[in-house]
């Protein structure tokens, strides 16, 4: 069984492997460690990764890219309303509301969810995994921004399934580098000893996070964790081609942001210099050749004006590490280091923020585009029962705190109660007992819908159903266990109804239990498991009957689960697909390859073993092969190649052997001469 981590990130993902001799990350069949999140859709086929990001500025329509902030959001959604105009491809109105991708696929007009968008790219990730370890990859996890609610952890968990995946934990990007960090370090503090507290900065391309991580040896506990949902290289990238538009609109007089494939050009274009002044300080020229109308462009511009362009940003670094010190009530003296990653942390003025506001150097002792994705791999390890690994216990937190609700007959008709608080630890589960006659709802939602990122508080509503009142009429006692599973997802995870065996006396635990808690009462466990009730001590023993009861989860933005085979079902045709154009393409390429080879040889090695008249003819017939190629020959199915070639080898191979006959003769004495 393999042992696989992947960091989907908002533009690049990197896929960890754990091997014998430890972890690694691997390389696509670019050679490339990273591969883009860019899904493109064609006429015959997709094309996902650095194939799809080659086709950004040609076929910009169609070739997605910057999809991962709607995971699980509504189309009206005000996030989704303010990246629209900044797409090169449409965005569409599900029927359920959600956010579609509209893109032309065999030639017709399709739809996808970002479920399907992201179920692509992690096909693709999975191939490559696959083709590294030369076995199939199945389990895996997957990293998630720790600031992900509810909804977008289940978009996010569904389209691991779309991709044929077992997603065996959604961990947060912070938490994967926390643990990249922690398991290999041999100097942890001992579990009775203050434990070591790592402040882990993480800023990609479109969000910035912070966490802090308090280590003992053979564990973590992330303490706090604060982001900004819009802070990253890409806000830089902005602030550039805005400069960059203007000038040339000064300059040039063209309006690049009429020109969708232009505009991108100058994104790619603008993105590589932000790079090069992190390295430079010195005046860089910016220079695209026919950019515009046939114009070529050119520009400069240096570190000093680029971060008087990004101050607005910039300003904004400070406020979550703030944000997160707080929470940890941790003073900046008990902050061991200050670790950073993410490609937007490169940038000098990012890194002189973080160092300024902790009073200290910061530490890149992680590799900043990989850290993500080795943390990943290295949970996957921990978790499979396949490979060994050295013990390590994760505790995250519950970053925005959780309330649940359901009906009273009492005067306000309604019971309220925070089941986690923020910070709480994760995973874990509580048991909340409930007295009730009838079936009952449980409306789950985010307490502080000001704090949430996120513009719908509500998680979901679970229904606790077949509950009836005990035989005298009296109310039944209902348990009921609600958790935040590995993924960070919240659920009603199951109720049982607890029914008084006949011939016992009075439950009195059941009357003090209602007074004292008005109804309910909840019991804790990071495990799961509810307490024994008669573990108690003084209380008497009584025997009761445990009946399960079906609970019916309506969550927020769920997909249904035949829309989810469905999209499984078509995500394995598409994948048939595109293996049967590749098929096809390799055995028209395999023809062309061999007119171009037999005709190079026709004139050259092969030249003395035909005859002048065979030789026209031959050459006659591979220039006639060579335009059918793209005349009639463009698009024809696979074996129509195949037989093509077939038919060419039968009069190629003939002259083959000749010349390797005499080839041979020559060797065949020269061996006899040295036995003789
Ligand atoms: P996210 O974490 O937001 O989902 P991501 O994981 O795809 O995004 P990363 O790969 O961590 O993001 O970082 C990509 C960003 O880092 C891009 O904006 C890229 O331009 C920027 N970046 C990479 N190298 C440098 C550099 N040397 N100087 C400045 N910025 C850089
Ligand atoms: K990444
Ligand atoms: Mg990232």
């Amino acid at each position: 069984m393999s042992v696989v981590g992947i960091d989907v990130g908002y533009q690049n993902c990197y896929i960890g492997v754990a091997r014998s001799g430890g972890i690694e990350t691997i390389a696509n069949e670019y050679s490339d460690r990273c591969t883009p999140a860019c899904v493109s859709l064609a006429s015959k086929n997709r094309m996902i990764g650095n194939a799809a990001k080659s086709q950004m500025t040609t076929n910009f329509k169609n070739t997605v890219h910057g999809f991962k902030k709607f995971h699980g959001r509504a189309f009206d959604d005000p996030l989704v309303q303010v990246e629209k105009p900044k797409l090169p491809y449409s965005l569409h109105k599900l029927p359920n509301g959600n956010t579609g991708i509209k893109v032309r696929y065999l030639d017709e007009d399709k739809v996808f969810t970002v479920e399907q968008i992201t179920g692509m790219l992690l096909t693709k990730l999975k191939e490559t995994s696959e083709s590294a370890l030369k076995k199939p990859v199945v389990d895996c996890v997957v990293s998630v921004p720790s600031f992900f609610t509810d909804a977008e952890r289940r978009s996010v968990f569904d389209a691991t399934q779309i991709a044929g995946l077992n997603c065996l934990r959604l961990i947060n990007d912070t938490t994967a580098v926390a643990l990249a960090y922690g398991i290999y370090k041999q100097d942890l503090p001992t579990p009775e000893e203050r434990p070591r507290n790592v402040v882990f900065v993480d800023m990609g391309h479109s969000s910035f996070q912070v966490s802090i991580t308090a280590f003992n040896k053979g564990k973590l506990k992330v303490l706090a964790t604060a982001f900004d949902l819009y802070l990253g290289g890409r806000n830089m990238d902005e602030a550039l081609v805005d400069y960059f538009c203007e000038e040339f609109k000064n300059k040039y007089k063209i309006n690049v942001r009429e020109n969708p494939r232009a505009l991108l050009r100058l994104h790619q274009e603008c993105e590589k210099l932000k790079k090069l002044m992190s390295a430079n300080s010195s005046d860089l020229p910016l220079n695209i050749e026919c950019f515009m109308n046939d114009i070529d462009v050119s520009g400069r511009m240096n570190r000093g004006q680029f971060e008087d362009m990004s101050a607005q940003y910039l300003m904004r670094v400070e406020m979550p590490l703030k944000a997160v010190l707080e929470q940890s009530k941790l003073s900046r003296d008990d902050i061991y280091a200050v670790e950073i990653v993410g490609g937007a942390t490169r940038i000098p003025a990012v890194k002189e923020r973080i160092a300024k506001f902790f009073g200290k150097d910061i530490s890149t002792t992680l590799n900043a585009d990989e850290a993500v994705a080795r943390g990943c791999a290295l949970q996957c390890a921990i978790l499979s029962p396949a490979f060994k690994v050295r013990e390590f216990s994760i505790t995250d937190v519950v970053p925005f705190p959780i309330t649940l609700r359901w009906k009273t007959p009492t005067e306000d008709g309604v019971g309220e109660c925070e089941v986690f608080s923020k910070n709480h630890a994760a995973p874990f589960s509580k048991v909340i007992t409930f007295h009730k006659k009838e079936p009952f709802d449980l409306e789950a939602f985010y307490s502080c819908p000001q704090e949430l990122p996120y513009p719908d508080h509500r998680i979901g509503c679970f229904s606790v159903q077949n509950v009836a009142p005990q035989p005298e009429g009296e109310s039944s006692k209902v348990k009921v266990k609600v958790r935040v599973n590995v993924h960070g997802i919240f659920s009603v995870s199951s109720a049982s109804l607890i029914e008084k065996q006949k011939g016992e006396g009075e439950d009195m635990q059941i009357d003090s239990e209602s007074k004292v808690f008005s109804g309910f009462q909840i019991y804790e466990g990071a495990s799961g498991e509810k307490p024994d009730p008669a573990a108690g001590g003084s209380k008497p023993k009584v025997k009761v009957k445990s009946i399960e009861l079906p609970i019916m989860a309506n969550n927020l933005r769920q997909l249904d689960s035949d829309v989810l085979n469905d999209f499984v079902e078509y995500e394995h045709q598409m994948i048939i697909q595109d293996k049967l154009v590749k098929e096809q393409n390799d055995a028209k390429n395999a023809v062309e390859e061999y007119v171009y080879d037999l005709r190079d040889k026709l004139c050259g090695i092969y030249e003395k073993y035909i005859t002048e008249d065979d030789s026209n003819r031959l050459t006659l017939m591979l220039e006639d092969t060579e335009n059918w190629l793209y005349e009639d020959g463009e698009d024809q199915p696979k074996q129509v190649y195949e037989e093509k070639l077939d038919a060419l080898k039968r009069l190629g191979q003939p002259i083959q052997v000749r010349h390797r006959e005499h080839e041979d003769r020559p060797r065949a004495f020269e061996e006899l001469g040295k036995k003789l």
